[in-house]
């Protein structure tokens, strides 16, 4: 890897410990270099086979050619084809062909990447810019050039064990009532559930760490009744601060100037939910340092986990755009000339008051060790640095201690302390078939711990949708469902008796599934590497580079989601030589046969999903529990097909307390023996796995199963 240096470029703590050499103003290699007055433009010849990946979180497929995609980070409700960016801006991309190259341009702004959309075969980015900083690699294995960019942006959030519970959100669960509602519902039913989040509505007209008290009387309380349910609760976080004499945020914000500006130096004024606001400057540490210290008030009522939203930061208008309209109106109204207001006009300039590059550009921030800057210069930091002030405040104040936080709004390098949701994706098909690509494209760019709003967000989700989106959830590190004001109940017992059942049978399995994703995901998360990984990551022939609606979880699944309406099956690839295929209806359910490699048309009924294991790798389940952190069962299964041999390593650590604290790990081992398996067993830390029995169901190349109980030693 090489460090190339244009200009001077601006601090984004995307990189911690930079390469102290670097070439300044030199071409990277097999890339064309133009400079203009403010930009960079770069080009590439892409070969006719040459597969484009990476950008994290940006629509369009896995592999990205044929497409424009700009990192400019953007509140985008409607996640349509056409759009160009969304909420996160992470711009690396790999070129995977003969000779693997990448490229992580490390520039918070705009950068746009036509990626052989105007011209098929060019590949030309053009950053708005002269000052950055741009990482190029070149390796035999285009895998070593992810893991290299994961590795030289910090690594991977991990965030605590019960994060991967099914957690269930709405906008809104407006008052503690209703939260306990559901919470109750949940046991009763006997669905396992971990989170329940509170949206907007908790705060006191919206002000940014308040609490409504009349609709949450005795929070701190509410809050403990819920952790001794086994529920964790989890407050949104807007940026925005309410623009409110009396407010002690907004007082203590404006005294010390930790607010963005204008151009005159004057606290910036943006409207979101609570009316007119200022937005912290994130960029100054001591900014951060305050803010982080803000989440001291749930903190201290015993909460562990937070979303943070709006911190592109959405912008629903300013006071300078409201008068240029009420002035049109004035005028016409002065004249009595209503017959002159041009309604549609009007009507376009108002809509085009959300989040208007005019306004980004007329932000101004002052970062530590710098000169003022523009927001739209860095632009794409706001939502990774309000991120850090959390981040950096528990790392400082509990060490010992995991917390929960996920953002809508990111940057290279927040992966390594924050998780991301997808944003406002709707309740369409469409949009689960492109989940599964996002979760594939962000675990490219190390946002190992993300996810969708299952069900979809906006619009109206109908039972169906709802249970293949839950199927694919099962494998969504991030698993929770969310679903917009206004629109249908999405809780599972909103619709029919039969969707509750199949609903709870799909949960159940996650929890049964949970010690071995959840053991993955550590091991995985410490190598740098992907967790959710397309086909070909692992697999070498032709046919997997062209599946972008299958993937890999870890080391030993293939997962083959659903995603179309009124289907009973799908068709499936399968890489290697043979599967055991799980078409799994509840956890229970072990029924599993042998299926070769190749092309499959596979049933799926709405109460099953399609899950592989590959040969002679082996999984562990155990009873599901209702939530994470429950009293642990004693029993785990491992099951595989086993043809030669095969092992198995799971790790287990504390889950709460730092990653891989007190960590205890069993290694299993079987290996072919004629007609039987030997099994030999090691561990670390035996006193700290909760496992005292091991159940083997084992299954030979023909697909018969041999059960073997044993004792752990
Ligand atoms: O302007 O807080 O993406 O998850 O429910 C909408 C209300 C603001 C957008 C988030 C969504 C959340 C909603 N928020």
């Amino acid at each position: 890897m090489k460090l190339y240096r244009f200009g001077k470029p601006v601090e984004t703590g995307a990189v911690l410990e930079k390469p102290l050499k670097f070439l300044q103003n030199e071409e990277i290699a097999t890339f064309k270099l133009k400079q203009t007055k403010d930009s960079l433009i770069l080009r590439y010849h892409l070969h006719k086979d040459d597969v484009v990946l990476g950008l994290g979180e940006q629509m369009g497929g896995v592999n990205k050619r044929g497409r424009k995609y700009i990192t400019y980070n953007t509140d985008i409700p409607e996640h349509t084809p056409d759009k160009l960016s969304l909420y996160g801006s992470h711009p690396f991309i790999i070129i995977k062909g003969r000779y693997p190259e990448g490229l992580f341009i490390d520039y918070p702004g705009e950068i746009i990447f036509d990626i052989g959309f105007t011209t098929k075969d060019i590949l030309e980015i053009t950053i708005t810019s002269t000052d950055i900083d741009v990482y190029h690699w070149q390796d035999v294995y285009w895998q070593n050039i992810i893991t290299g960019y994961i590795k030289l942006t910090g690594g991977v959030y991990i965030p605590p064990k019960w994060a991967f519970g099914y957690q269930q959100c709405r906008w809104s669960y407006p008052d503690a009532n209703s939260v306990t509602e559901i919470a109750s519902r949940f046991r009763q039913l006997g669905i396992p559930c971990d989170a329940i989040y509170l949206d907007i509505d908790y705060m006191q007209d919206y002000k940014v760490f308040t609490i409504n008290e009349e609709r949450f009387p005795d929070f701190d309380k509410f809050v403990k009744k819920l952790a001794d349910d086994g529920f964790h609760l989890i407050p949104i976080i807007d940026p925005g601060v309410k623009i409110e004499d009396g407010y002690p945020v907004y007082e203590e914000g404006k005294k010390n100037k930790y607010f963005c500006t204008d151009a005159k130096g004057d606290d910036f004024e943006a409207a979101v939910w609570p009316g007119l606001t200022h937005l912290p400057d994130f960029s100054k540490e001591a900014v951060r340092t305050w803010w982080g210290n803000l989440y001291e008030e749930f903190i201290k009522l015993g909460i562990e986990g937070f979303w943070n939203d709006m911190n592109e930061p959405a912008i629903f208008y300013t006071n300078y755009q409201k008068a240029e309209v009420y002035q049109k109106l004035q005028e016409a109204a002065a004249d009595n000339k209503i017959e002159e207001i041009d309604l549609i006009g009007l009507q376009w300039q108002i809509r085009n008051f959300h989040n208007s590059r005019e306004d980004y550009q007329s932000i101004f921030q002052h970062p530590d060790n710098s000169n003022s800057l523009c927001h739209d210069k860095i632009h794409n930091l706001y939502g990774a640095q309000m991120a850090l002030a959390f981040s950096d405040h528990v790392q400082k104040h509990y060490p010992d201690k995991r917390f929960l936080i996920f953002s809508r709004s990111s940057y290279s390098g927040s992966q390594r302390y924050a998780g991301i949701w997808y944003g406002d994706n709707k309740s369409w098909w469409q949009h689960l078939e492109m989940n599964i690509k996002m979760l594939i494209n962000c675990n490219l760019a190390g946002y190992l711990y993300s996810g969708a709003d299952i069900g979809g967000f906006g619009d109206n989700c109908q039972a169906e949708l709802l249970l293949r989106w839950l199927q694919l959830g099962v494998f969504s590190p991030l698993f929770r469902n969310h679903s917009a004001i206004h629109t249908r109940r999405q809780e599972l017992w909103e619709y029919d008796k039969e969707t509750l059942n199949i609903s709870r049978n799909i949960i159940r399995l996650r929890y049964s599934l949970l010690p071995w994703l959840y053991s993955q995901f550590l091991e995985f998360a410490s190598m740098n590497t992907p967790l959710i990984q397309p086909l070909f990551w692992q697999y070498r022939d032709d046919r997997c580079q062209q599946i972008e609606d299958e993937f890999i979880y870890g080391s030993s699944l293939l997962i083959a989601p659903v995603y179309q309406p009124n289907a009973t099956g799908r068709n499936v690839y399968l890489p290697g030589k043979k599967w055991l295929l799980w078409q799994a209806r509840s956890w229970e359910e072990r029924k599993m046969q042998v299926i070769p490699a190749g092309d499959h048309y596979l049933e799926c009924p709405l109460d099953r999903q399609l899950i592989f294991i590959a040969e002679n790798k082996l999984i562990a389940l155990q009873e599901p529990e209702d939530y994470v952190d429950q009293i642990k069962p004693d029993t785990l299964f491992i099951t595989g097909l086993v043809t030669e041999s095969a092992s198995i390593k799971v790790l287990a650590d504390q889950g709460k307390y730092p990653a891989f604290a007190g960590i205890a790990v069993l290694e299993i081992n079987v290996e072919r023996n004629g007609i039987d398996f030997k099994i030999t067993i090691k561990t670390v830390n035996r006193e700290l796995l909760q496992w005292q029995n091991l159940v083997f169901e084992l299954y030979n190349g023909q697909g018969n199963l041999m059960v073997k109980h044993r004792k752990l030693i």
